[in-house]
């Protein structure tokens, strides 16, 4: 990975090689810590951070859910999360504010463990790869299950849900593909290992309820910008078999932006390229993070006032 220079930590600014826990953190050992995905970009107007705001109100619901008593505030997490944009002289980057039980207490009751707060950032390129972004990428339906409600609070970032899509993503990779897409415990389509998804039949825009996936950021822009653009969207769930035969298909997430999806289980989407509804929401996305689009400036947070 890109280093860069300072790492935030409860408050202060700690060189990047210096910013280091012990390794008896509770989290470390059980999971529990919550964190988020942020992504700044360069605009004419200069460094802006994608909604700041709705992604830290996301951490502190993910604190809530897992009952972590975050040790900042709201407006602190996002003035924390600006001044390490500006302090490590980023134009675009990736943020994680990451929020965990520390140390000084073992076993799995969390009562007495106190909390640490920490936010990096550092340049993260194409998640998925240019071709990817470009082209769309291939996609694999996992053997592993996404996680029952009642088993991981999945409207939680929290750490431990991710062992769930390293699994996925791994076997994915290992089996020669580029992402994993995850059935709910119903066999429904859920989610991707870390991206919502969404599928386009005959114009309309599909993407699963939130109920068993995470309310992802750029899936709920996603729906917003396709309601400006005139097209019909719907939260439904649906089949693998419906993905298979969807026109389009695409996935969202701040890491992966938007990426186009050209092939599931070794059956190619649509024409096997981005079809129209993609590329048109896509254009408009990149626009509106670049800071191009008046109606959707409101998401952008600008570094330096
Ligand atoms: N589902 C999952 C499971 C998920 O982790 C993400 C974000 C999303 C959906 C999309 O949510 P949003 O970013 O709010 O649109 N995944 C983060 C972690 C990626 C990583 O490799 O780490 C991210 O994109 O930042």
């Amino acid at each position: 990975m890109e280093e860069t220079e300072f790492i935030w930590m409860n408050g202060k600014m700690v060189p990047w090689k210096d910013a280091k826990i012990h390794v008896l953190t509770h989290s470390l050992h059980y999971g529990t810590a919550v964190f988020e995905g942020i992504r700044c970009y360069d605009t004419p107007k200069g460094p802006a951070i994608f909604r700041l705001k709705d992604h830290v109100k996301r951490l502190l619901d993910s604190a809530h859910i897992v009952q972590v008593k975050a040790n900042f505030t709201q407006k602190e997490y996002e003035d924390a999360c600006k001044a390490v944009v500006s302090k490590n002289k980023l134009k675009e980057c990736y943020i994680r504010p990451i929020v965990y039980f520390g140390y000084g207490q073992m076993g799995l009751a969390t009562g007495k463990c106190g909390v640490d707060s920490a936010i990096a950032a550092w340049p993260w390129g194409v998640y998925l790869g240019e071709d990817g972004v470009k082209n769309g990428i291939r996609m694999k339906i996992s053997s592993y299950t996404r996680h029952h409600v009642n088993v991981m609070l999945t409207k939680s970032k929290t750490t431990g849900n991710y062992v769930n899509s390293t699994l996925a993503k791994m076997e994915a990779l290992n089996a020669g593909y580029d992402e994993a897409i995850m059935l709910d415990a119903q066999g429904y389509i859920s989610e991707c290992s870390g991206e919502n998804i969404f599928i386009v039949r005959d114009g309309v825009l599909i993407t699963p309820p939130a109920t068993n996936a995470l309310e992802g950021i750029t899936r709920k822009s996603m729906l917003e910008v396709a309601a400006a653009e005139g097209i019909e969207a719907r939260e439904e769930l649906f089949t693998r078999d419906q993905l298979y035969i969807s026109d389009e298909a695409f996935l969202t997430g701040t890491a992966a932006e938007v990426t186009p999806i050209r092939e599931v289980d070794n059956r190619t989407i649509g024409a096997g390229k981005p079809g129209q509804v993609t590329k048109k929401l896509q254009a408009r996305f990149y626009d509106i993070i670049h800071g191009k689009d008046k109606k959707f400036e409101k998401w952008l947070d600008y570094v330096e006032k």
